[in-house]
């Protein structure tokens, strides 16, 4: 008996510890709340992505436990980056959400302090490491690989062209990931198609100003880099627009870029994180996202991939590339070729 009276003063006590079944303000039984914290604008695709498997998980979920249906909100933060833990906090503080969801390298730091002052919060965080809190679940890509086949691809691109052994990268900020990580990875890459690759780095400052990304690019261009990989959000159009203007060519990341600018997007370097985000949350809403861990995935599990079965790549680079890609992508998807991946 006094087992019963226990669990259910549990029951009344911690109503957020079954996602399965709470009980909301006005004590009807409904699925759980799930809020989406875009720190950005869903502009970028990363973003975009991370939004949908969101959405996909919770409307699948739904489909088959009608009485269940999980709610789920998606709020943009914006851009001023400084705002983002308050926002967040005001979130956990209402109580009204079974979990947080959002994704960038910086999140961990930023919702730690948040975690401590609501310890009844749950995270799921992607694009982002955080082990050992019991409340937070996060996933890393394995951005060496990613940054590797862009760099591979823009260095026999740059080559066939006959110009200087130099690429460019343009990045919306600094980060440790950016300069630990995916820096040293398109470099790498460069370098496995020829020793003497040199990259321009370049930073627009923010992940919006696409005529500020263009005037960087210009200049890239310019100083001989003929192939250039914008990693700036929304500002990486002034790059396509900029590269297209003066016939260079550009490697995207995240996502499929080559209808963008077909002929010269000649590169797409993507993440999967619309399956990442769709695989986590349905893990939740079953009960079963194993909290306090911290996952990291690469190309061998299918989450960071080259795109070059489309029509558009196909049609933009020469056979010679096309064999030299798919030979790289074959050895990375099997497991055969792997970069060690660190923490940033
Ligand atoms: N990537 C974007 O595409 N858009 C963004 O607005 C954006 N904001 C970021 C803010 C911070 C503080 C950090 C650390 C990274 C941000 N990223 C953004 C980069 C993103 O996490 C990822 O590294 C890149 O999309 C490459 O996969």
């Amino acid at each position: 008996m006094k087992f019963l009276v226990f669990f259910l003063l549990a029951i009344l006590l911690f109503p957020g510890c079954d996602n399965r079944r709470n009980e909301n303000r006005a004590g009807r039984n409904h699925g759980a709340s799930i809020v989406v914290f875009i720190p950005g604008v869903l502009a970028s695709a990363i973003y975009q992505m991370l939004a949908d498997g969101v959405t996909r998980a919770a409307a699948e979920f739904a489909a088959s436990n009608p009485e269940l249906a999980p709610s789920v909100t998606v709020i943009e933060g914006g851009f001023n980056q400084a705002g983002w833990q308050s926002q967040i906090s005001t979130l956990a503080a209402s109580g009204d959400f079974d979990l947080i969801v959002s994704s960038n390298p910086s999140m961990p730091d930023i919702i730690t302090p948040v975690s401590a002052a609501f310890p009844n919060q749950k995270f799921l965080l992607l694009d982002a490491e955080l082990a050992g809190n019991p409340n937070v679940f996060t996933l890393r890509y394995n951005q060496r690989e990613q940054g590797f086949m862009a760099g591979y691809i823009a260095a026999l691109a740059a080559l066939e062209a006959g110009g200087a052994k130099r690429i460019g990268l343009v990045a919306g900020q600094e980060y440790p990931a950016m300069n630990n990580i995916i820096l040293p990875g398109y470099t790498e890459g460069a370098r496995a198609v020829h020793p003497d690759f040199e990259v321009d780095f370049r930073i627009v400052g923010n992940w919006f100003d696409a005529a500020r990304a263009a005037e960087l690019a210009g200049a890239m261009i310019r100083g001989g880099a003929g192939v250039l990989l914008p990693i700036a959000g929304g500002a990486g159009h002034g790059v396509i627009q900029a590269a297209y203007e003066a016939g260079a060519k550009v490697v995207w990341f995240d996502t499929n870029g080559y209808a963008l600018r077909p002929g010269t997007v000649i590169g797409s370097a993507i993440l999967r994180q619309d399956r990442a985000a769709f695989e986590k949350t349905k893990l939740f809403l079953e009960g079963n996202l194993p909290f306090g861990r911290a996952e990291i995935v690469g190309t061998a599990d299918g989450f960071v991939d080259f795109i070059d079965d489309d029509p558009l790549f196909i049609a933009a680079v020469s056979e010679n590339i096309r064999e030299r890609m798919s030979l790289l992508t074959a050895r990375f998807r099997s497991g055969e070729l792997q970069l060690e991946e660190r923490g940033s």
